[in-house]
C-alpha cells in the first residue's frame, strides 16, 4: 500500500513537471495517437457522408450512413462530440453525434435550412446559420435544441459562424455589400458588426485561431482560391497556401499548430493539412471521389 501510494505520487510529480515545461503535446482530454483527428465529407460510397481518419490519412471510418447529404462536420473543443448538417429529415438541420458516430440526433428541428454548425469553445452552445426568418442569419442554440437565438439581422445572407476563444465575438461571411462576400465580425454584447475584408473578390469561411491571434479564411482575390490569415482587426492579410489550384474551407486544429483545408491541386477535391504558417502542405486523402469540409482536432 505504501509502495502504491509512492508510485502514484511519482507519476503525479512527473506529470506536473512535464506540464510546467510545456512537454505535454499529447496530453489532455483528447489527442491520443490512436484517435482519429480529422473529420471530412466524402461521396466515395455514394451519398455525401461524414468520415473520420487519422491525420496521416490512415484509419478511414464512415460515421454516417444515410442516403441523404450529411455535411460540414465540426469537432467540439474537447473532441467528444461532432456537430454536422444533414437533410435526412427533409431540409437541412443541425445534428450532434458522438465522436464514433453513435447517438445522432436532430438539434434544430425547424422547417428552414439550418447549416454550418460551430461549437462554442466551452461546448455549451452551437452557432449556425438559418434562413428561418427569410434569409440566412447567424443563430445560436443549446446542444439539446433549446434556447435558439438570432444574433444578426441583415438583408444579405450571413453564414459560416466561428466563435472567438473568449466567446464574445463571432466571425462569419456573406455578401453584405450586395456584390461579393466579405468577412465580418460580430461583437455579441455590443450587437455591433465590423467588416474585416474590403475586396472585390469572394472572402469566405472564416475561422478563429484557438490562441485568438488570427482568423483564417479563403479568398479568390489572387485569381484562384487561396487560404489567407489576418489579425482579428483585419490587418496583416496574407496568403499561406500559395498554390495555383483552388484551396478552400480551412479549419484550425484545436491546438492551433495546424490547418486542414480542401484543394483541387491533385485533380479533384482532397483533404490537406499544413502548419499554421503554410509550411509542410501535405495531402491526406487520395480518392477520385469528392472529399471536402474537413474539421481537425
Ligand atoms: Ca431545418
Ligand atoms: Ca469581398
Ligand atoms: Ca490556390
Ligand atoms: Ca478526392
Amino acid at each position: 500500500m505504501v509502495m502504491r501510494m509512492k508510485n502514484l505520487l511519482t507519476v503525479a510529480a512527473v506529470a506536473s513537471v512535464a506540464a510546467a515545461s510545456g512537454c505535454v503535446e499529447t496530453a489532455g482530454p483528447f489527442l491520443t495517437t490512436s484517435e482519429p483527428r480529422v473529420l471530412f465529407v466524402s461521396n466515395r460510397d455514394g451519398p455525401e457522408n461524414i468520415y473520420s481518419m487519422n491525420s496521416d490519412g490512415t484509419g478511414v471510418r464512415r460515421l454516417t450512413t444515410t442516403a441523404f447529404r450529411d455535411s460540414r462536420p465540426a469537432w467540439s473543443a474537447d473532441g467528444t462530440k461532432i456537430a454536422f448538417q444533414s437533410n435526412r429529415d427533409g431540409n437541412n438541420e443541425i445534428y450532434v453525434m458522438n465522436a464514433d458516430g453513435s447517438d445522432q440526433h436532430n438539434v434544430t428541428r425547424d422547417p428552414a435550412n439550418d447549416e454550418n454548425p460551430m461549437w462554442s469553445p466551452d461546448g455549451a452552445r452551437i452557432a449556425f446559420s438559418s434562413n428561418r426568418d427569410g434569409n440566412k442569419e447567424i443563430y445560436t442554440i443549446n446542444p439539446d435544441g433549446s434556447g435558439a437565438k438570432r444574433l444578426t439581422d441583415f438583408f444579405a445572407d450571413d453564414t459560416w459562424p466561428s466563435w472567438s476563444p473568449d466567446e464574445r465575438k463571432i466571425v462569419f461571411y456573406g455578401p453584405r455589400n450586395s456584390v461579393n462576400s466579405d468577412i465580418y465580425l460580430l461583437d455579441i454584447a455590443q450587437n455591433a458588426t465590423f467588416r474585416l475584408t474590403v475586396n472585390g473578390s469572394e472572402e469566405q469561411t472564416p475561422m478563429w485561431s484557438p490562441d485568438a491571434t488570427k482568423i483564417v479564411f479563403a479568398t479568390n482575390r489572387d485569381g484562384n482560391f487561396e487560404i489567407y490569415t489576418m489579425n482579428p482587426d483585419g490587418t496583416d492579410q496574407k496568403n499561406i497556401a500559395n498554390n495555383p489550384a483552388g484551396d478552400a474551407r480551412p479549419w484550425w486544429s484545436a491546438r492551433g499548430q495546424e490547418i486542414c483545408f480542401t484543394s483541387t491541386r491533385d485533380g479533384n477535391n482532397e483533404i490537406y493539412i499544413m502548419n499554421a504558417d503554410g509550411t509542410n502542405q501535405r495531402r491526406i486523402t487520395s480518392n477520385p471521389a469528392f472529399d471536402d469540409f474537413c474539421s481537425l482536432k
